[in-house]
C-alpha cells in the first residue's frame, strides 16, 4: 500500500480533481504490475495496473492492492470493478472507501456479491491525508482551503500603502520560497486574493515558476475597483471576480462575475459553494491581510503555509493572529516554511 501512495503521487496533480490513486497487482510476493489514475478524465489507476501485467494467465492467482475502492459508476471511464472482474483475479485491498455518493461502499459489495475476497482498510490516515483535496469535496461540499502568507522577522506582512512608492509586491521570501509557491498553485485549482493585494502588488496569481497549469483566479472586489488593465484580468488563466449587486464589468466580457450575497463574513461559504459545483477541490487564499482573516475567522480553512522570512519592515500591515495546531517546519534557505492545521480537521498534513 505505500507503493501505491507512492505511485499515486505520480498522478497529482494531473488527475484533480479525481482522487490521484495508484496501484499494484501481486503475485507470488512479486509486484507484476503498477498504474496510477492518469490526467482528468483519463483512465484510473486499476485499469492502469491491470493493462500493465505481461502474463495475463497469472492474474488468477494474484492480488491487486489500490488506495481507494474501486469505481462502480460509469463516469467518464467504465466502473474499475467490472475490469478486476473480467480480469479474474481473486483478492482485492483495499485503503479506504471512496465517499462519492456515486460508489460509497458499492464498489466493494459488487466484489463480494462476485465472490472476491475483499479487505478494507490499510494506511488510512497516510491515504486520507494524500487525497485531502478530494475527500474534503467530496465529504464537505467544499474545496479543501490553505492560507498561504509570508511574514517579516518583525510581524509584518506588506509595508502600509502609504509608504509604498510604486506598485509592485515587496519580497520578504527568497526566490526558492517564492518557487514553492509557484509549485503549490500548480497543485491547487483555485486561488484567491482581495482587490488591495492585486492593486498594490500588481498580481497575476499565475504559476510562471514552475511546470503545470495556473489555477482559477478568484478576486474579491466588493465595489469593483480593480482597473480592468490589471494583470490578474490577463487571459493567462480563467478568472472569477466576486463583486458586490449592481457592479457590472462588461468590459471584462471573458472573465465570470458572481454577485456577493450576504455580508462580508459570509463570503468564504458563497466563494466555497460557487467552486464546489465548479468542481474545484482546492484554494489557495494569498491574501492580503483582511481577507486572510475573514477566513480565518470563518473557520472555512483547513491548513496554513507560513513562510518566516528574516528581513524586517519596522512598520507595516501586521500578520494575522491565529490559534492552530503546528504541524511541522522545514527550511528553505534562510527562510522557514511552517505548517499549520485546523484543529478541527482530522487530516495529517
Ligand atoms: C477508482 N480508481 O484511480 C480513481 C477513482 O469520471 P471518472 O470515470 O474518471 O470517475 C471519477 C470518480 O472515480 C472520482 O470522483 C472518484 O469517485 C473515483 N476515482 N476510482 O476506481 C481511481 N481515481
Ligand atoms: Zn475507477
Amino acid at each position: 500500500m505505500k507503493r501505491c501512495i507512492q505511485l499515486g503521487r505520480m498522478g497529482f496533480p494531473a488527475a484533480s480533481p479525481n482522487p490521484a490513486v495508484g496501484c499494484i497487482i501481486e503475485c507470488d510476493g512479486q509486484v507484476i504490475g503498477e498504474g496510477y489514475t492518469q490526467a482528468f478524465g483519463g483512465p484510473h489507476a486499476e485499469v492502469m495496473a491491470l493493462s500493465s501485467v505481461k502474463n495475463q494467465d497469472v492474474l488468477s492467482k494474484a492480488t491487486i492492492y489500490v488506495s481507494l475502492e474501486p469505481c462502480s459508476h460509469y463516469g467518464k471511464t467504465p466502473p474499475c470493478v467490472n475490469r478486476i472482474l473480467e480480469s479474474g483475479i481473486p483478492r482485492v485491498v483495499v485503503g479506504i472507501l471512496d465517499p462519492n455518493p456515486q460508489v460509497a461502499g458499492q464498489g466493494i459489495h459488487r466484489l463480494l456479491e462476485a465472490g472476491r475476497q475483499v479487505h478494507v482498510g490499510v494506511l488510512e490516515e497516510e491515504i486520507r491525508s494524500e487525497l485531502r483535496f478530494f475527500l474534503t469535496a467530496q465529504e464537505q461540499k467544499r474545496p479543501y482551503t490553505v492560507l498561504k502568507w509570508a511574514q517579516s522577522a518583525d510581524g509584518f506582512i506588506a509595508p502600509l500603502a502609504s509608504t509604498r512608492t510604486e506598485k509592485t509586491p515587496v519580497w520578504l521570501t527568497n526566490r526558492a520560497a517564492r518557487q514553492r509557491v509557484h509549485q503549490y498553485r500548480t497543485e491547487i485549482q483555485s486561488i484567491l486574493i482581495g482587490w488591495k493585494t492585486a492593486e498594490e502588488d500588481q498580481a497575476q496569481l499565475t504559476a510562471r515558476d514552475w511546470a503545470g497549469p495556473s489555477p482559477r483566479r478568484i478576486l474579491i472586489d466588493p465595489q469593483g475597483k480593480t482597473s480592468p488593465h490589471s494583470p490578474i484580468f490577463d487571459q493567462s488563466a480563467p478568472t472569477t471576480l466576486f463583486v458586490n449587486q449592481g457592479m457590472t464589468y462588461a468590459a471584462l466580457a471573458p472573465i465570470e462575475v458572481e454577485q456577493i450575497r450576504g455580508s462580508v463574513n459570509e463570503l468564504p461559504k458563497q466563494v466555497a459553494g460557487y467552486l464546489h459545483r465548479k468542481q474545484c477541490n482546492s484554494l489557495l487564499v494569498e491574501g492580503g491581510a483582511f481577507t486572510l482573516s475573514t477566513y480565518l475567522h470563518s473557520g472555512q480553512w483547513d491548513e496554513i503555509r507560513l513562510f518566516r522570512s528574516p528581513v524586517e519592515l519596522g512598520d507595516g500591515v501586521a500578520a494575522p493572529q491565529f490559534k492552530a495546531d503546528f504541524i511541522r517546519q522545514e527550511a528553505i534557505g534562510n527562510n522557514q516554511l511552517e505548517f499549520y492545521k485546523n484543529t478541527q480537521n482530522s487530516f495529517l498534513i
